[in-house]
C-alpha cells in the first residue's frame, strides 16, 4: 500500500546531535563521545549539581505548589532574576524598566522567539552570524524568515580572532542589520574578542546602527565567573543602546533537558519595552502557548536565595576549572608524544570546546580506529574528557596527524568504493 508520505525522503542526522546517535550505536567499550557540549564528571558521568538537587527537594516539599499553566511569558520572578544575572544587580536598564523578558525553551527557544519577533517587528531582515558559528544558528534564523549572512570571525592561520575581517564585514553591512554575537566562549572556536576588541566592535555596531543579538549559552563556563563572562553584554547595555539577549541555563546549571532559558530585549524606554513585551506574547502563544514550570522554578529558587546562589557559583567554577585542567592535560599529553604541529591553541581557547584544526578525514579516522566521536569540523567537547581518557584521545590525535594527506582525487575514489 502506498503511503501518502511515500515521497518523504530520509533526512540526514543533525551534525551535532547526530554524533551522539552514532556513538550510542557503537558497541566498543573504549568509545568516547566528545560531540555534544554536555558536561561530564571525571568518571565520565552526567552531573546534576547539588544545588539543583536541593532546589528540587524544596520544590517537592512545598505542597502549595501546583501544576497550573504559567503565563505566556513564563515565571515573572525567573524573568527578573535572569535579566539581573546577565545585566548585573545594579543595571540601570532594569531599574528603568527598559527590559522585556520572556522565559523560553532554553537557549534555542530564546533565539527562535527573538528571531520571530524581529522578522515581524524589525525593519531589517538581515542577520550576520560569525564564520564559523554554532550550526543551528543558520537554521533557527532562516526558519524564522530572516536572511542570514556571515561575517569573518576565525582565522585558521593564527587560530585566533580575525578582528580586521570582522570589522570590515560588519562595516560593510547594511545599516540596521542584526548581528549575532556569542556573549562568551564562542562555539565552536573557543576564541573570544579581548575587552578592547569588544570595545571596537561596540563602537562600530553603534555607529552603523546595527542591532546586536547576544547568544549567551555559556555564562560562567568561559572564565568560571558569571560577572566576567557577562562583560561584553554589559558593555553594550551600558551605552544606553538596544539589544537582544538569549540566555540558556543548560550548561551553567546543568539543566540541559529541563529547557530553561530567557529572551531579554533591552529597549531605550519603558513604554517601548512594555509594547515589545506585549508583542512577544503574540509570538509565543501560537508556538507553544506558555513555557514549562519545573526547570524555571529550580533556577529561580537558586537565583533568589543567596546561600544557594553562592553554592551554585562554587559548583559552576568547579566545572569550568575541570575543563581548563583537561585543556592542560591534553596539551601536555600531545607535547609528551611529540605530536607534530603547534597545539598551544588547546590551552588558549576558552569555554567548552577546542577547535582542534583536525580535518574531516582525520576526524573520520579517529572515529573508525579509536571510537572517538566528535563533530566533523574538528571540534571536541573538553567537558566530555577526563584524566583517564586524555591518553586515548592524545594517541588518536597523534595517529591522525601522522596520516598521509589524501589528495582530492583519492578522497573521491575512496568515497565511491567506500574506504
Ligand atoms: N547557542 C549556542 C552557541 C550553543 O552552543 C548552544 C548549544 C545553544 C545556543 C543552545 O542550547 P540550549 O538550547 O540547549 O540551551 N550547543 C550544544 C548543544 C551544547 C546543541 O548543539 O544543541 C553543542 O554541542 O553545540
Amino acid at each position: 500500500m502506498d503511503s501518502v508520505f511515500a515521497a518523504v525522503v530520509q533526512a540526514p542526522e543533525d551534525p551535532i546531535l547526530g554524533v551522539t546517535v552514532a556513538y550510542n550505536k557503537d558497541p566498543n567499550p573504549i568509545k568516547l563521545n566528545l560531540g555534544v557540549g554536555a558536561y561530564r564528571t571525571e568518571e565520565g558521568k552526567p552531573l546534576v549539581l547539588n544545588v539543583v538537587r536541593k532546589a528540587e527537594q524544596l520544590l517537592v516539599n512545598d505542597r502549595s505548589r501546583v501544576k497550573e499553566y504559567l503565563p505566556i511569558l513564563g515565571l515573572a520572578e525567573f524573568n527578573k532574576l535572569s535579566a539581573k544575572l546577565i545585566l548585573g544587580d545594579d543595571s540601570p536598564a532594569i531599574q528603568e524598566n527598559r527590559v522585556a523578558t520572556a522565559q523560553c525553551l532554553s537557549g534555542t527557544g530564546s533565539l527562535r522567539v527573538g528571531a520571530e519577533f524581529l522578522a515581524k517587528h524589525y525593519h531589517q531582515r538581515t542577520i550576520y552570524i560569525p564564520l564559523p558559528s554554532w550550526g543551528n544558528h543558520l537554521k533557527v534564523f532562516t526558519m524564522a524568515g530572516l536572511s542570514v549572512n556571515a561575517y569573518r570571525y576565525y582565522d585558521p592561520a593564527t587560530r585566533g580572532l580575525n578582528i580586521q575581517g570582522l570589522l570590515e564585514d560588519l562595516g560593510a553591512a547594511p545599516s540596521g542589520a542584526i548581528v549575532l554575537l556569542h556573549a562568551c566562549a564562542h562555539n565552536p572556536t573557543g576564541v573570544d574578542p579581548a575587552p578592547e576588541q569588544w570595545e571596537q566592535i561596540r563602537q562600530l555596531i553603534r555607529s552603523k546602527a546595527l542591532l546586536p543579538f547576544f547568544d549567551c549559552a555559556y555564562q560562567g563556563f568561559a572564565s568560571g565567573s558569571l560577572d566576567a563572562d557577562a562583560l561584553a553584554v554589559r558593555m553594550f547595555v551600558a551605552d544606553g543602546g538596544e539589544c537582544l539577549i538569549a540566555q540558556s541555563y543548560a550548561k551553567n546549571m546543568g539543566l540541559y533537558g529541563e529547557r530553561v532559558g530567557a529572551l531579554s530585549i533591552v529597549c531605550k524606554g519603558a513604554d517601548v519595552a512594555s509594547r515589545v513585551e506585549s508583542q512577544l506574547k503574540l509570538v509565543i502563544r501560537p508556538m507553544y502557548s506558555n513555557p514549562p514550570i519545573h526547570g524555571a522554578s529550580i533556577a529561580a529558587t537558586i537565583l533568589k536565595n543567596s546561600d544557594m546562589y553562592n553554592e551554585w557559583k562554587i559548583e559552576l567554577k568547579a566545572m569550568a576549572d575541570r575543563i581548563i585542567s583537561m585543556r592542560k592535560q591534553l596539551y601536555d599529553a600531545l607535547s609528551a608524544r611529540g605530536t607534530a604541529g603547534d597545539w598551544s591553541h588547546i590551552i588558549k581557547q576558552i569555554g567548552m570546546f577546542t577547535f582542534t584544526g583536525l580535518n574531516s578525514d582525520q576526524v573520520a579516522f579517529m572515529t573508525k580506529e579509536y571510537h572517538i566521536y566528535m563533530t566533523s569540523d574538528g571540534r571536541i567537547s573538553m567537558a566530555g574528557l577526563s584524566s583517564k581518557t586524555v591518553p586515548h584521545l592524545a594517541d588518536a590525535i597523534h595517529a591522525a596527524v601522522t596520516l598521509p594527506v589524501r589528495s582530492k582525487f583519492e578522497i573521491y575514489v575512496a568515497s565511491i568504493f567506500g574506504f
